[in-house]
C-alpha cells in the first residue's frame, strides 16, 4: 500500500491556502487510498521568532482543525512531530549528507531570511537547516508520496535527492518519495497581494482568509480582494493574477475549472460574490466540527497520544537502519549483549 506523509506547521492560524492546498485532499482522498500519516510539525515553528505559549496553542488548534477537516484516526495517523524523537535523530544524519549550498538555494529560506532581516531580527540557523528536518520527517516513514501545496515542492525534491545520495553512499535505506499537488489551488495567493502566496505567518491580515474566520469576516476579505485594471473576466495568471486567484479559489471550492468559470462571469463583482459564498460554504463544516471538538480536548489529546505511539513504531526501524548504515556503532543493550572488540 502506498505510504503518504505530510505536515503542517503551527506558525499561525491555518489559512484557506493550507486547507485547499493540502488538508482537504488529505481528508477526502489520501487517508482513504493509502497508509497515511499527518503531522503537526511543531519543531519547524521554532525556526522563526516565536512565543512558546503561542506555539503550544497553535499546535493544539492545528491538531483540532485536522480532525475537524475530516481526518479520521481510524484511517490515518495524526501526531505531533516533537513527540517522536526519530525525526530529530534522523535529521542529524541527513545534515551529514546535505550540503551548505543546497540549503542556501531553498526559495523559502531566501524569502523568510529576507523577511526576518527586514524586521530587524536575526536569522536562526534552524531556518537554513529546516528542509533537512523536513526530509527526515518524510524519509523516516518510508514515504512514497508527499501531498503538498506548490510552495513545498522544492523541499520534497530535496528529500528525494538526500534519499538517493544516502542510498548510493551507504546502501539502500530509504524509499525515494515524490511530491503530489492538488489539481487546483496548489498555490492560493494573498487576496491583497496576488503575486505573493497566502501564508499563515504573513502580516497582511485582510489578504488572508483563515479557516476559523467568521463567515462575515471571510466574505468581506474576498469581496475586498485586489483585482486588476481590466473589466472582463479572463483566466490569465500572468496578466490578471488577482482575478485568476479568485477563479482558482472558486473552482477549488465549487468543483469547477477556472478557465471555464471565467466565461460565466460578466463582472468582477459577481465573481467576487460567488467566490465569497463558495469560501464560506467550504469552510462552514470545518468551523462547526472544530467547535464541537474544542468541547472535548481529551479526545484530541488521546488521538495525538495514540498517533505518536504508532508513528514511533513505524519510524524506528528505518532510523535505526540509517544509523547502522552510516557507520555508527549500535548501542549494547542489557545483559548478554555482545562485548565490543576494542581491537576493531
Ligand atoms: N497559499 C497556499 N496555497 C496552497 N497550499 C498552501 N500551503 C501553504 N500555503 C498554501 C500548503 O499547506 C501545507 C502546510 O503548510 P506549512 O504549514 O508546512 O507551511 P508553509 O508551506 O510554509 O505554509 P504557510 O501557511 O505559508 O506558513 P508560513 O507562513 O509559516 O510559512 C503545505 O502542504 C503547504 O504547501
Amino acid at each position: 500500500m502506498t505510504r503518504v506523509f505530510s505536515g503542517i506547521k503551527p506558525t499561525g492560524h491555518l489559512t484557506l491556502g493550507n486547507y485547499l492546498g493540502a488538508m482537504r485532499q488529505w481528508a477526502t482522498l489520501d487517508q482513504h487510498r493509502s497508509e497515511a500519516l499527518f503531522c503537526i510539525v511543531d519543531l519547524h515553528a521554532l525556526t522563526v521568532d516565536h512565543d512558546p505559549a503561542r506555539v503550544r496553542r497553535l499546535s493544539r488548534q492545528a491538531a483540532t482543525l485536522l480532525l475537524a477537516s475530516g481526518l479520521d484516526p481510524a484511517l490515518c495517523t495524526v501526531f505531533v512531530q516533537s513527540h517522536v524523537d526519530e525525526h530529530a535523530r534522523l535529521s542529524y544524519l541527513l545534515e551529514c549528507v546535505a550540503t551548505d549550498g543546497e540549503m542556501r538555494r531553498m526559495i523559502q529560506y531566501k524569502e523568510k531570511a529576507a523577511r526576518e532581516r527586514r524586521r530587524g531580527g536575526s536569522v536562526r540557523l534552524s531556518l537554513l537547516t529546516y528542509p533537512v528536518l523536513m526530509a527526515a520527517d518524510i524519509l523516516a516513514y518510508g514515504t512514497d508520496e508527499v501531498p503538498v501545496g506548490q510552495d513545498q515542492t522544492q523541499h520534497v525534491e530535496l528529500a528525494r535527492d538526500l534519499a538517493v545520495r544516502f542510498n548510493q553512499r551507504y546502501g539502500h535505506t530509504f524509499v525515494v518519495p515524490r511530491a503530489t499537488n492538488p489539481p487546483v489551488a496548489a498555490r492560493v495567493m494573498n487576496l491583497q497581494d496576488p503575486l505573493s502566496k497566502m501564508g499563515k505567518s504573513d502580516d497582511t491580515g485582510p489578504g488572508i482568509v483563515y479557516v476559523l474566520d467568521e463567515p462575515d469576516v471571510a466574505r468581506k476579505k474576498v469581496m475586498r480582494a485586489v483585482t486588476d485594471s481590466g473589466r472582463d473576466v479572463v483566466y490569465d495568471r500572468e496578466a490578471r493574477p488577482g482575478v485568476a486567484n479568485l477563479l482558482e479559489i472558486l473552482a477549488a471550492c465549487s468543483g469547477g475549472d477556472p478557465e471555464a468559470l471565467a466565461g460565466a462571469y460578466a463582472s468582477y463583482g459577481d465573481l467576487k460574490r460567488d467566490a465569497a459564498e463558495a469560501v464560506v460554504e467550504v469552510l462552514r463544516p470545518v468551523r462547526e466540527r472544530h467547535r464541537e471538538l474544542c468541547a472535548d480536548p481529551g479526545h484530541v489529546e488521546g488521538v495525538l497520544r495514540d498517533g505518536a505511539e504508532r508513528a514511533r513504531a513505524m519510524a524506528r526501524p528505518t532510523v535505526d537502519a540509517a544509523y547502522r548504515a552510516i557507520g555508527l556503532l549500535p548501542a549494547a543493550s542489557g545483559a548478554g549483549a555482545p562485548v565490543l572488540n576494542a581491537a576493531r
